[in-house]
């Protein structure tokens, strides 16, 4: 049976700066935690760099024109910050405001609606060398920049979201380190954690200030999805602190304005959270105007007894650090079922549970899917072809499961396919293909997978051909 989607819903694909942008050094930008992390050697397969990406700096125009044939309504991007404001304080650089004006312009003469994003993990190198996002002041100055952005796009722009992922950029950067500036420490994630959720509300302020009333403001996170291996109570208890860890220290302050009690007990050996001044949660809980929400795959997780062997499978890249501070003895467990190229499970049941866990947690606020996608090992045939019929599936069962929230009750607005394009992957560098359209890195050639072509129809119709 065909589903079909409410008149309105928007299609669309993501992209972030660093990982598609390339022109590192060009026009006055300046190194971001992930330029100095990239070229720090051991950090990124294959010595793999954002340099060059996918060169879209430069090839924006074609890009958009593709973004066209896919008939996407909007596009999410990231700006990256030190291209504006290269040391993250003071004076923007106007050729780098230039760049995302005439990408918006494209964008809109397109008929694509551009939804921006201002932080996409690339903190100007020399807001790190002062503390990074462990400190308060990051918070201050992301607020600054939010506003030296609105100011310059706020008349074109309507569809603005704050942070990408703060769980990333605070567990990922500052406790495993797999992710930039690689630190691996207990206490500065968690401070990390409330700057970002900070500089969230600061900067949401400043978007108010400086945007007109239509805008809408918004925050993307990557809440998990954690089920227990086992209803035994150890293993709830871990189900338990992981969703604090993941999920509700950025959904209490911001839903609720406060952290939880559980988080602050589990957490009282590291810190007493101290840093949360008065008044930060009231800034924080910043009416949203909506929320995206990105979804890849679930965790199962179960008490463990020895820390070393649960911090080694923590299911989020090699480290032999712990993303978890205060609740190091769990252990991630494979959940069953085929896997991705990322070695994720496809499990589409996770993100209908997602959308309606937050339905009822942000009552009255529209939800978005900003990210979901899979890598898969994908190839040119003889013909220069590129057939993904994976992909196809995931799509389709994943946009399924987005169906039957809706059914079941959820506001979801939209869906932005993760990724427009073949990307820098993180840390896994260009070996990890999520594109529906492939990239020929030598050439730069793009070619439309057949789940570009999939998708197209999708959007145009709003309509899910049965599987
Ligand atoms: C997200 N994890 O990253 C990002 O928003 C994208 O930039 C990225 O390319 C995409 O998902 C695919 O990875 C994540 O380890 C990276 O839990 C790692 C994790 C989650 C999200």
């Amino acid at each position: 049976m065909t589903l079909s989607f409410p008149p309105g819903f928007l299609w669309g694909a993501a992209s972030a700066a660093y990982q598609v942008e390339g022109a590192a050094q060009e026009d006055g930008r300046t190194p971001s935690i992930w330029d100095t992390f990239s070229h720090t050697p051991g950090k990124v397969l294959a010595g793999d760099t954002g340099d060059v990406a996918v060169d879209h700096y430069h090839r924006f125009r074609d890009d958009v024109r593709l973004m066209s044939e896919l008939n996407l309504g909007a596009y999410r991007f990231s700006v990256s910050w030190s291209r504006v404001q290269p040391t993250g304080r003071g004076p923007a650089v106007q050729r780098g405001l230039d760049f995302y004006r005439a990408l918006v312009d494209e964008l809109l003469g397109a008929g694509i609606q551009p939804v921006l994003t201002l932080y996409h993990w690339d903190l100007p190198q020399e807001l790190e060398n002062a503390g990074g996002w462990p400190e308060r002041e990051t918070a201050e100055r992301f607020a600054e920049y939010a506003g030296i952005v609105a100011g310059a796009l706020g008349d074109r722009v309507e569809f603005w979201t704050t942070l990408n992922e703060p769980w990333c950029s605070a567990f990922l950067g500052y406790g495993s380190g797999v992710h930039a500036p690689g630190r691996t420490e207990r206490l500065a994630p968690l401070r990390a954690a409330h700057h970002l959720n900070l500089a969230h509300g600061l900067g949401a302020q400043a978007l108010r200030a400086a945007l007109p009333a239509r805008a809408q403001v918004a925050i993307s996170l990557n809440p998990a999805v954690v089920r227990p291996l086992t209803d035994k109570p150890e293993d709830l208890d871990a189900q338990r602190r992981i969703d604090a860890l993941a999920n509700r220290v950025f959904s209490g302050p911001l839903l609720r304005g406060a952290y939880p009690s559980d988080l602050i007990r589990d957490t009282a050996s590291i810190t007493d959270w101290s840093f949360v001044r008065d008044g930060d949660l009231a800034v924080i809980k910043h009416p949203l105007d909506a929320l995206g929400i990105n979804y890849y795959t679930p965790s199962l997780v179960s008490a463990a007894d020895d820390e070393e062997s649960a911090a080694r499978n923590d299911g989020h890249g090699d480290s032999s650090h712990s993303p978890w501070p205060g609740s190091e003895r769990v252990s991630f467990h494979q959940t069953p079922g085929e896997r991705t190229e990322m070695g994720w499970t496809i499990d589409p049941s996770g993100l209908h549970d997602l959308l309606m866990r937050y339905s009822r947690e942000a009552p009255g606020v529209p939800l978005y899917i900003t990210e979901n996608g899979a890598a898969f090992d994908d190839k040119p045939d003889a013909e220069g072809a590129v057939h993904d019929p994976q992909r196809i599936d995931y799509l389709q069962a994943h946009l399924a499961a987005a169906h039957q929230a809706i059914a079941d009750g959820a506001d979801l607005r939209g869906y932005f396919l993760w990724s427009l394009m073949d990307n820098f992957e993180w840390a896994y560098g260009y070996s990890k293909r999520f594109g529906a359209v492939y990239i020929d890195y030598p050439t730069q050639a793009r070619v439309p997978k057949s789940s570009a072509h999939w998708y197209a129809r999708v959007a145009r119709t709003g309509e899910l051909p049965a599987a």
